[in-house]
């Protein structure tokens, strides 16, 4: 070796040793603040870490090298996923002297944009890339199927373990891909290390929506009999905007899709009108779903309104002397899935989900309005159809807005102008101030009764309210039950809605424990979702719980919730008199005292705190309750607690 030689391997050596330090205070960087790399070592962190695996998986499906993707929960929790790709580089690098392979898994935002292979397009959101899961397991192993061979490497809280090895070199000649598989720490992930199939099983289907002939299975292994789902969709988003809708009346046949390129960002928008009132759109960028919209969103919707009045005034449905449909009318009824792949996405706002590139509203707008006009050129039937949507919601808005001032003047505290019948409570603060929504005007005399008058409020209902799901917002604010209900909680709705202004911190449902009762709480919970969701997301709404039975015995006393619970009872019972079981149908078979007692004493009562966790799901929930087709509905258990699920001593 010359002195020269010499000399580059000692650099060299030095470099390493410099490199090596500084991986390793990057990865333990990673360790001590996870948050400021997965947001959060909550459930949701823990979920994070599959998503930042399985995006390699997708950048390389999209670069045209891979279609099939597998994620599976193991046993202990851990997680394998693997894609068909041309596997992660093993080459040696230069810089490093290391091989690619383990560069990915140590230093941070390597991601795939080392080298100069890098993606054109890339998910993820943070971009954080293989490294932070791997600084946050307390295992990680790796193999790459490449050339016949099957390269190894593992890894323990960021730090290799096993440097890269071939553990086969007769693998098949053919084979490539990529296999990671890793178990979160629980040093780090406190909360929980258990993953729930759903939330990967929702957002794996969304992403074989949004990357069309692109396979991707989910299996989990846990239970003892292991259960596998295969998604792939060749036609795209078209297929989510029909997974969308699959509870809702269509107005036509086939989502309206659209695909095309311009300036190298691809365009994707599917959309379809049913008889709803309310619209769904929603937008994505590189997979990622942008729930505060941007230039993508504002190209679309700006583009729909637009050939939408253009088509109306051509063909003379919209008169010289009428205005044009506003962007609400035109998109009432609308499902609608505008999905972007954007080489250098600027992702803005609060929550770093808004599209800040105006080359995206050029794109979609252009793209979209080209195919939309065409489209009902060549469907005027479904033109037709469209623009009468749209004109309806633009009466119906007209109305509302009077419908709505009236409210609005009626909105005052003062005693006279409270809703007929309900009996308020005397303390003003809304803090501890709760209003019961009951079912019945004979157990709204018994609430009345029973109550504290200082914290508890009653708004007697009689029956069935509107279905707000099937009625146009005139309808709704022309109902005096919702009224009242509106002007006694003080919030407005929809729009103006405003969570300051409650005068109730606790809005309590209480209906009976019955098929009817449940439907009721559908339609008040509808109501609530639509109009004054706020207060859903805020933890306001409450379900009452009233006992099924009652046991006495002597002076025993106990209200029983199920027919397990009552046996159990009966069974410890002493065997002296004979114990009395009332069953109560409904709530106005009990007195003031056993309602106040069972139901409605803050001390004693149990309630159930409505969440929503999952807008999307409440959405499925509510359309198939409340919507036209019978056939899910029937099929849906008739316990709708699927959105109730804290209990709330
Ligand atoms: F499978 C997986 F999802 F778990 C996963 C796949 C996880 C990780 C961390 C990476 C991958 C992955 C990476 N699959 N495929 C690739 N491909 C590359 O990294 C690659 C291969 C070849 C070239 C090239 O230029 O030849 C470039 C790149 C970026």
């Amino acid at each position: 070796m010359t002195e020269d030689e010499k000399e580059t391997k000692r650099e060299r050596a030095h470099e390493y040793d410099a490199s090596q330090i500084q991986v390793l205070e990057g990865l333990e960087a990673v360790r001590k603040r996870p948050g400021m790399y997965i947001g959060t070592t909550s459930s949701q962190g823990l979920h994070h870490l599959v998503w930042e695996i399985v995006d390699n998986g997708i950048d390389e499906a999209l670069a045209g090298f891979a279609n099939e993707i597998h994620v599976t929960v193991e046993k202990d929790n851990s997680i394998t996923v693997t894609d068909n790709g041309r596997g992660i580089p093993v080459g040696t690098q230069k810089k490093t002297g290391k091989p690619a392979l383990e560069t990915v898994f140590t230093i941070l935002h390597a991601g795939g944009k080392f080298g100069g292979g890098g993606y054109k397009v890339s998910g993820g959101l943070h971009g954080v890339g293989a490294s932070v899961v791997n600084a946050l397991s307390s295992e990680l192993d790796v193999k790459v199927i490449h050339d016949g061979k099957i390269y190894y490497m593992d890894f323990a809280r960021g730090k290799v373990k096993t440097p890269m090895k071939v553990i086969d070199d007769h693998a098949p000649a053919d084979g490539h891909g990529t296999i990671v598989h890793f178990l979160p720490d629980p040093d780090i992930f406190r909360e929980t290390t258990t993953y729930d199939i759903n939330i990967l099983t929702t957002r794996i289907r969304e992403l074989a929506f949004l990357n069309k002939g692109l396979q991707i299975t989910i299996r989990d292994n846990r239970p003892a009999e292991p259960t596998e789902q295969d998604f792939l969709y060749e036609g795209g988003i078209r297929h989510y905007v029909e997974f969308l809708d699959k509870n809702k009346t269509v107005l036509f046949p086939e989502p309206i899709y659209v695909e095309g390129e311009q300036n190298g960002i691809t365009v994707e928008v599917a959309l379809q009108y049913t008889d709803d009132y309310h619209s769904n759109l929603m937008t994505f960028t590189n997979n990622i779903h942008t729930y505060e919209g941007g230039t993508h969103e504002e190209g679309f919707k700006r583009a729909l309104t637009r050939v939408i009045n253009d088509y109306a005034r051509k063909n003379n449905l919209l008169k010289d002397n009428e205005p044009n449909l506003s962007g609400e009318d035109v998109r009432e009824g609308m499902t609608a899935v505008v999905s972007v792949k954007h080489p250098d996405p600027q992702f803005e706002g609060q929550t770093k989900t808004k599209l800040g590139n105006s080359d995206a509203r050029a794109a979609v707008d252009r793209l979209f309005s080209e195919h939309f006009n065409k489209y009902l050129l060549e469907n005027p039937s479904i033109g037709r159809k469209v623009v009468d949507k749209g004109t309806l919601a633009s009466k119906a808005r007209v109305a509302a807005k009077r419908a709505r001032e009236v409210t609005r003047k009626k909105s005052g505290l003062e005693i006279s102008n409270l809703p007929g019948k309900l009996a308020d409570n005397t303390s003003k603060d809304p803090e501890i101030s709760e209003l019961f929504i009951v079912e019945g005007d004979s157990a709204g005399g018994s609430a009345k009764q029973g109550r504290s008058r200082l914290t508890q409020a009653i708004l007697p209902i009689r029956g069935k309210i509107l279905n707000v799901e099937k009625a146009s917002i005139d309808k709704i604010l022309a109902n005096e039950e919702i009224r009242s209900l509106f002007t006694a909680m003080g919030t407005g709705f929809g729009g103006d809605f405003d969570l300051s202004k409650a005068n109730y911190h606790k809005l309590i449902i209480m209906t009976d424990a019955d098929v009817d009762g449940a439907h009721i709480r559908t339609l008040l919970l509808t109501l609530f979702y639509r109009y004054m969701r706020p207060l859903v997301d805020a933890g306001f709404v409450y379900i009452a719980q009233p006992p099924l039975y009652q046991v006495r015995q002597g002076k025993f006393v106990r209200y029983i919730d199920s027919d397990d619970e009552l046996s159990e009872v009966l069974g410890q019972l002493a065997p002296s008199p004979k114990p009395v079981v009332q069953r109560y149908k409904g709530l106005g078979e009990m007195d003031a005292e056993q309602l106040w007692e069972t139901t409605m004493d803050p001390e004693k009562r149990r309630l159930l705190r409505v969440r929503d966790e999952d807008a999307a799901d409440a959405d499925d929930v509510f359309s198939m309750l409340m919507g036209d087709q019978v056939k899910p509905r029937r099929e849906f258990i008739e316990d709708n607690a699927v959105f109730v699920k804290d209990l709330d001593v």
